[in-house]
């Protein structure tokens, strides 16, 4: 299988999140994708290259114009503000409720407009890595389209959660919904994304919840105890054309072992095939691992490779996107373990 990866992606590392009301090294760090190269070399089954170049143009198939331009001058404008000794992260943020929704002329307020949450900082280099991801979803697309059954984009930062306007929870830029959209652009009439990562994707479900040519499909912790919170529920099925295209399949905190999963995995499945989707797109988060410092779902090894196997059988070109996962001394094995299922799918 090809793997798609820009040591670019090195150039995004934040210092500080905050875990529980504490400052902790951020989890998303750039040696979740060295964990996840060693694995690929210690298989063998896997080929390295290196992404093409796309621009900002793609980006904009499904974020606004002014979020994308925002993204690339925030550093610049906060250093101008601020100096570079911190990261630039929000602090204020807009609601839904009371606010007015203007774009502040101010780094500080813009960096506020732009966000839901605080783990989205940006640093001097960060607009390089982001840039480099999307450019390794995209061509993961085109290898696709060139007749690849599956590809591996190892991306980072992630991107789910990323609206068309809104960063968040880690991600900038929604390399797997750029995916889709390059798949369809190219001529693929349908395109399911399945999205396992332990937290909902919302900002693909926002992207697409109009629409009846890509379906979303996302298991996840139960949003009512879990990030992101707000958004992830079943009853969140789609609207106007997209009405029957987002299916939602929250599972509780804490319970979710394969007896819980592998029926709703079961659900996403069928609905997929269902649906007709000629092309896959994973939205491949590993943070469903039993010892995820962050999450609380308790997936095994076998288990992924019991997911790999199983999407191999939908038989349909896949596109994989890397997500979220953090404990990272096995996440390496642990990706692996689903690719090489999927490799090994008896078809
Ligand atoms: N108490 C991804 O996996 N913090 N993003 C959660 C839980 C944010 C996860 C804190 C998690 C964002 C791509
Ligand atoms: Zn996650």
């Amino acid at each position: 299988m090809k793997v798609i990866y820009s040591e670019k992606q090195r150039l995004h590392r934040v210092k500080y999140e905050f875990l529980s009301g504490e400052p902790t090294a951020c989890f998303e760090k750039p040696e979740r994708a060295d964990m996840v190269l060693n694995a690929i070399d210690q298989h063998g089954g896997f080929s390295v290259i290196a992404p093409n170049s796309y621009g900002t143009e793609p980006m904009q198939w499904v974020h606004t114009a002014d979020y994308v331009e925002f993204l690339q001058s925030a550093w610049s404008e906060w250093e101008a503000r601020f100096g570079s000794e911190h990261d630039a992260s929000p602090y204020c943020f807009i609601s839904p409720r009371h606010l007015r929704h203007r774009i502040p002329k101010d780094i500080e307020g813009k960096l506020g407009y732009y966000s839901f949450d605080m783990t989205a900082a940006i640093t001097k280099t960060s607009w390089e890595a982001i840039q480099s991801a999307t450019d390794c979803a995209l061509t993961a697309a085109d290898l696709i389209m060139q007749g690849e059954q599956a590809v591996f984009a190892l991306c980072r930062p992630p991107g789910h959660h990323a609206a068309p306007d809104l960063m968040g929870g880690y991600c900038y830029i929604n390399n797997a919904a750029i995916a889709a959209e390059s798949l369809r652009r190219q001529g693929k009439g349908k395109v399911a994304i399945l999205d396992v990562d332990y937290h909902h994707g919302n900002g693909t479900q926002s992207i697409f919840y109009e629409r009846d040519d890509v379906l979303f499909v996302s298991i996840h912790g139960d949003p009512d105890y879990d990030y992101p919170h707000y958004i992830g529920f079943a009853d969140e099925v789609g609207e106007g054309a997209g009405e029957g295209y987002n299916l939602n399949l929250p599972l509780p905190q804490g319970k979710t072992d394969w007896t819980l999963y592998g029926p709703a995995l079961q659900t996403a499945l069928e609905k997929i095939q269902q649906f007709g989707a000629d092309a896959l797109v994973i939205s491949l988060g590993m943070d469903t691992y039993e010892h995820d410092p962050i999450s609380y779902f308790k997936l095994n090894r076998d288990n992924y490779a019991e997911i790999g196997r199983q999407l191999g059988q939908l038989q349909l070109p896949t596109l994989f996107v890397f997500e979220g996962g953090y404990a990272v001394d096995d996440l390496g094995h642990n990706t692996v373990a689903v690719l090489d299922g999927y490799m090994n799918s008896p078809a």
